[in-house]
């Protein structure tokens, strides 16, 4: 049976691509979107892809995770500095977690720069713009063991 996929962001994240396009680039999350569905495909995986303003619906979204994805990439946006209760929603799903954020959160102002949510995360990568979410699939089918031959990095053991 195919891997899947639940890739959730984090408030604010519906106006990529419309608001502050020096920090967050030109790229909309409905692009992200179409580009991350199509990468699945490669990968042999499916997704749900989702976005909310509410951390209650992102509890809920993680919670509901544990019987339906094998995998979480998630872009907590604001609530990477403040939410408790997403950390602790992830703390109750078994499979690999990957934080992705499109800027480079350390190089960013005090405010921007310190991810309570990294503890909980299995892999980080940001500031590799939109494309960090192609990179945090990889990140998670490779943890699952299912890089397809095209990606798959010879030797190199999985962490
Ligand atoms: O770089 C990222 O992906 C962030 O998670 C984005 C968050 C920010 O708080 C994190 O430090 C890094 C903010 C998302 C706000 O999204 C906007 C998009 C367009 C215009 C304004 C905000």
């Amino acid at each position: 049976m195919s891997a899947h996929l639940l890739i959730l962001n984090g408030p604010n994240l519906n106006l990529l691509g419309v608001r502050e396009p020096h920090i967050y680039g030109s790229t909309t999350l409905e692009t992200i979107e179409a580009a991350c569905r199509n990468f699945a495909g490669r990968l042999g995986m499916s997704i749900a892809f989702h976005q909310s303003n509410h951390e209650g619906a992102l509890v809920d979204l993680i919670q509901q995770a544990r019987a339906t994805a094998n995998a979480i990439v998630i872009n907590p946006a604001a609530y990477s500095f403040t939410s408790v209760a997403i950390i602790d929603a992830l703390k109750t799903f078994e499979g690999p977690i990957v934080e992705v954020h499109i800027s480079n959160i350390h190089a960013r102002d005090e405010l921007h720069r310190h991810s309570k949510v990294s503890a909980s995360a299995s892999v980080v990568i940001c500031g590799a713009g939109a494309y960090g979410y192609l990179l945090a699939m990889q990140a998670a089918a490779q943890l699952l063991g299912r890089l397809p031959e095209f990606l798959a990095p010879g030797a190199l053991p999985r962490v």
